[in-house]
């Protein structure tokens, strides 16, 4: 019986001590010393013993009851001026938790993503490669002349005479195809420096080019593709022409422009009257870059195509100033 009363003192003693605040620590009262608690009940079980043993147990369980009682009371004073003290500190701890504010993805970020999705969906594989680049990847490979004005110090950000910031994510492409043989069907994205800064051109910015390379890849492959991503883009109704361009790395080259966004074709500032905007450059890849790599320009064909993701984003919200997308103004950033 007296193995009993010390584990109960131990228990009770322990859960005294750990009770942080005044109701744990009334239920520990109840538990124990309550007309339904541990020791009165055993109190109640005092007649079924042996008359001589009575007096002796009676008086441990009385002792206990004492001790508990002065227990929990010092616990009761020590647990106010606690309450006392964070009150006077000016704190109120019955308050609700302030929530952790929530970050999100930057809408550069956001729509990079998105336009990745689309194409993988379509079964292209997602490539990356160094920003910081040499300048056999960036421009001869390419098929981009000693004198073409892309080479100028205006325009580009040399690290050495050989190195340089990378002005496209094509080098991305040209170290692809060294690596791999065709069939080829890759997209690669990234951010890319040029020495150009005003409300339409930051000196760095994101794009996303691609890539299918195989025996018989023609204009219409190019044609497809690129209609098939502006629609699940923008919208499925929204038209889309292909004007003929010039870039060196592919021949023909074509620009593609959509449906104003904005005023949908009936022209407005945005699409400087005209009803249509430009959003991609594409071509078929010429076959002296092929020849640069290695691959037999002979047997294989394919369409490259490229994109900037600033001026997606601009124009998936309306944006006017892309230098709105660099300040970390999160009155402009939490809009996403
Ligand atoms: C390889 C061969 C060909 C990638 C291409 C464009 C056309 C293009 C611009 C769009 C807007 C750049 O961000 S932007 O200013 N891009 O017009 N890019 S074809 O051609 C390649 C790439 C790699 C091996």
């Amino acid at each position: 019986m007296l193995d009993r009363l010390n584990a109960i003192r131990e228990q009770a003693v322990s859960a005294i001590a750990a009770s942080a605040d005044i109701t744990a620590l009334e239920r520990i009262e109840t538990d124990f010393l309550g007309r339904k608690g541990v020791l009165t009940s055993l109190l109640r079980t005092l007649g079924s013993l042996p008359a001589e043993q009575r007096p002796q147990f009676g008086s441990a369980v009385n002792a206990l009851k004492q001790e508990l009682a002065d227990g929990i009371e010092k616990r009761r004073q020590e647990l106010k001026e606690l309450i006392g003290a964070v009150k006077i500190a000016g704190l109120d701890i019955t308050l609700p938790g302030r929530s952790l504010p929530l970050g999100r993805l930057h809408p550069i970020t956001q729509v990079l993503n998105e336009v990745c999705d689309i194409f993988r969906r379509m079964g292209f594989g997602v490539a990356e490669g160094p920003e910081v680049e040499l300048d056999f990847y960036n421009f001869e490979a390419l098929n981009i002349p000693a004198n073409h004005p892309a080479r100028d110090m205006q325009d580009t950000f040399y690290v050495d005479d050989k190195v340089l910031l990378r002005t496209h994510t094509s080098p991305i492409q040209v170290r692809t195809m060294e690596r791999l043989q065709p069939p080829l069907r890759i997209i690669a994205p990234g951010k890319v420096y040029r020495c150009d800064s005003d409300v339409t051109h930051t000196p760095m910015f994101h794009q996303v080019e691609g890539l299918m390379v195989d025996t018989d890849i023609s204009f219409a492959y190019l044609k497809g593709t690129l209609t098939h991503f502006i629609q699940h883009f923008f919208d499925a109704k929204t038209s889309v022409r292909f004007r003929p361009s010039f870039f060196p790395f592919t021949e023909p080259s074509a620009e593609v422009d959509i449906q104003c966004v904005i005023c949908r074709g009936k022209g407005c500032r945005v699409c400087s009257n005209t009803g249509w905007l430009e959003v991609l450059g594409a071509g078929m890849v010429h076959p002296a870059v092929f020849r640069s790599i290695g691959y037999d320009s002979e047997r294989y064909t394919g369409f490259a195509f490229g994109l900037g993701i600033e001026r997606f984003t601009m124009l998936r919200y309306g944006i006017d100033d892309i230098r709105l997308f660099y300040e970390n103004d999160l009155r402009f950033l939490r809009q996403f």
